[in-house]
């Protein structure tokens, strides 16, 4: 059974008998799934048929057909694997919350279950379709390790503060599931014309191809298999080297619920001894995440990170060990991701300006009349037709992948903040860019990762200077020290 904890009610209707409906909407899987468990468990328990559905939105914040495009593909593993358990599944398109009222009205279902999105987006179309729902209508944080709304009841400070609560917690919510098994009273559904669906997809086709990760359920598995096999152990000292290779790259899976972020913290806490360690012998002293807590690791001066790993700043590592990477993947994984989710669960104004911090707004505004040494359209910024060679190149890596490394991600955004006519632009186009073209934009950590980035969120006053105010600083001199500059600009060109 799913704990309740991780469950909320969302309108007050009866739960009837009649089929019961899996709204499927952020956790895009078959496995390890929390609300399509707990949806096979009342139809079980009801002896009624389980479907699921996907309401296809012609809009979804700026996505364009390369997020669109990985969706659907991940989609159509999730309509293969259902079918295999002989559960029902249908996409239907069209706004999204008429055409779940509509869907239950033409079945007849008697409960409706959907998984957890702190976005405005969601959160509307969940609203209308609580207050036309007759039926009970309930909503499943299947996403997050420990349920957003139970991890906090409001926006945390930083991760200093979030952390304790989250893992004190972690024991009770990092568990797997059972495989899902099949419901003995569903039907057959009619398969979906896939080639239809993405022909009709009214979404924006922006010029160049992308190269992208394979998408679904099985590949998030594969991909994170490779991660742990080939560069976990290297995480803590390369993840800030763009040439290295050495981030997880999950980020797009689970942004689109391909894989549970308890799956790969299950994985990675569980490794004893990976292929190509750097000192084997040091993985037998891993234990769980506990063990080496991120306070112990930030007290002893290891590691002194403050964002999520897309969007790190200062990971600052003497030669880490495997135990030491572990721990470091795993806090941004779990503190930081969820984090994210915090922020926007609790700050409506999550994609804007006004959401930042006080001291942050007040402060980039006294700065806001500064001189730039540059400034841009987001047009320019778009083209990737800065004056900075690396800039650009970063610019060249979102546009031809659909991401930017980690600590790239971070420069990126603050030459935003740099070169736009004022704060407020800066952010604009940070999250406009982000959602356009990154796989996992749109994303409460895409959103987070540009606040904190551009706008001191998660992070602390730093010393004033010019544009900047009290917002943490970068240079392509910092970047000069931590990894070959030219070589990422070379191969950004030449791929
Ligand atoms: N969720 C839906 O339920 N329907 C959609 O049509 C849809 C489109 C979409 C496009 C790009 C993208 O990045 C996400 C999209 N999502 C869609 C939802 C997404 O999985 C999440 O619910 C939110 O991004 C929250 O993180």
């Amino acid at each position: 059974m799913i704990d309740p904890r991780c469950i909320s009610v969302l309108n007050s209707a009866p739960g009837i008998s009649g089929p019961v409906i899996y709204w499927m909407s952020r956790d895009q899987r078959v496995e390890q799934n929390r609300a399509l468990h707990y949806a096979r468990f009342r139809a079980v328990a009801d002896g009624a048929p389980l479907i699921v559905a996907f309401t296809l939105s012609p809009s979804f914040i700026g996505a364009t057909f390369r997020q669109y495009d990985f969706m659907l593909r991940g989609l159509m593993e999730v309509e293969r694997r259902l079918r295999e358990l002989e559960i029902g599944f249908v996409l239907l398109e069209g706004d999204p919350a008429e055409a779940i009222v509509r869907f239950r009205e033409s079945i007849g279902s008697g409960c409706v279950v959907t998984d957890y999105s702190p976005l405005r987006i969601s959160r509307r179309w969940k609203a209308t379709a609580a207050a036309a729902l007759p039926v009970l209508f309930i909503e499943v944080d299947a996403h997050n390790i420990v349920p957003c709304l139970m991890a906090s009841p409001k926006q945390e400070y930083s991760a200093r503060t979030f952390r304790p609560k989250v893992n004190r917690l972690l024991g009770e919510f990092l568990i797997a599931l059972p495989p899902v098994e099949r419901v003995p009273a569903s039907e057959p559904w009619a398969p979906t014309d896939w080639e239809r669906v993405r022909a009709r997809l009214p979404v924006e086709r922006p010029a160049g191809t992308v190269r992208h990760p394979q998408p679904g359920e099985a590949a998030a598995i594969r991909h994170l298999e490779t991660f742990i096999r080939e560069r976990l152990a290297w995480y803590g000292e390369r993840r800030n080297d763009p040439n290295a290779d050495a981030t997880s790259g999950l980020s797009p899976y689970l942004h689109f619920g391909h894989i549970w972020a308890g799956t790969v913290a299950i994985a990675v806490r569980g490794v004893m001894n990976v292929v190509n360690s750097p000192s084997p012998e040091g993985w037998e002293a891993i234990g769980v995440v506990n063990s080496t807590s991120p306070e112990g690791r930030e007290a002893s001066g290891v590691v002194n990170s403050t964002s999520p790993e897309g969007w790190e700043a200062t990971g600052v590592v003497n030669s880490p060990s495997p135990e030491e990477s572990k721990a470091a993947f795993l806090e941004e994984l779990i503190v930081r991701r969820e984090l994210s989710d915090n922020y926007c669960a609790y700050n409506s104004r999550y994609d804007s300006f006004d959401g930042l911090p006080i001291w942050a707004q007040d402060s980039l505004a006294r700065h806001a009349a500064d001189l730039r040494e540059a400034i841009y359209t987001p047009e320019e910024f778009e083209k990737a037709v800065t004056h900075d060679p690396l800039w650009n190149a970063a610019q060249q890596e979102l546009l031809r992948t659909g991401s930017i490394h980690g600590y790239m991600r971070m420069y990126w955004a603050k030459k935003i903040l740099e070169w736009s006519p004022s704060p407020r632009e800066a952010f604009e186009t940070a999250v406009w860019l982000n959602d356009r073209y990154a796989l996992d934009g749109r994303d409460p950590n895409g959103y987070a990762g540009v606040a904190w980035s551009i706008g001191g969120l998660h992070d602390r006053p730093w010393f004033e200077r010019p544009v900047y105010g009290k917002i943490r600083y970068m240079n392509a001199a910092g970047c000069r020290r931590k990894f070959d500059v030219e070589r990422y600009i070379r191969e950004q060109k030449e791929p």
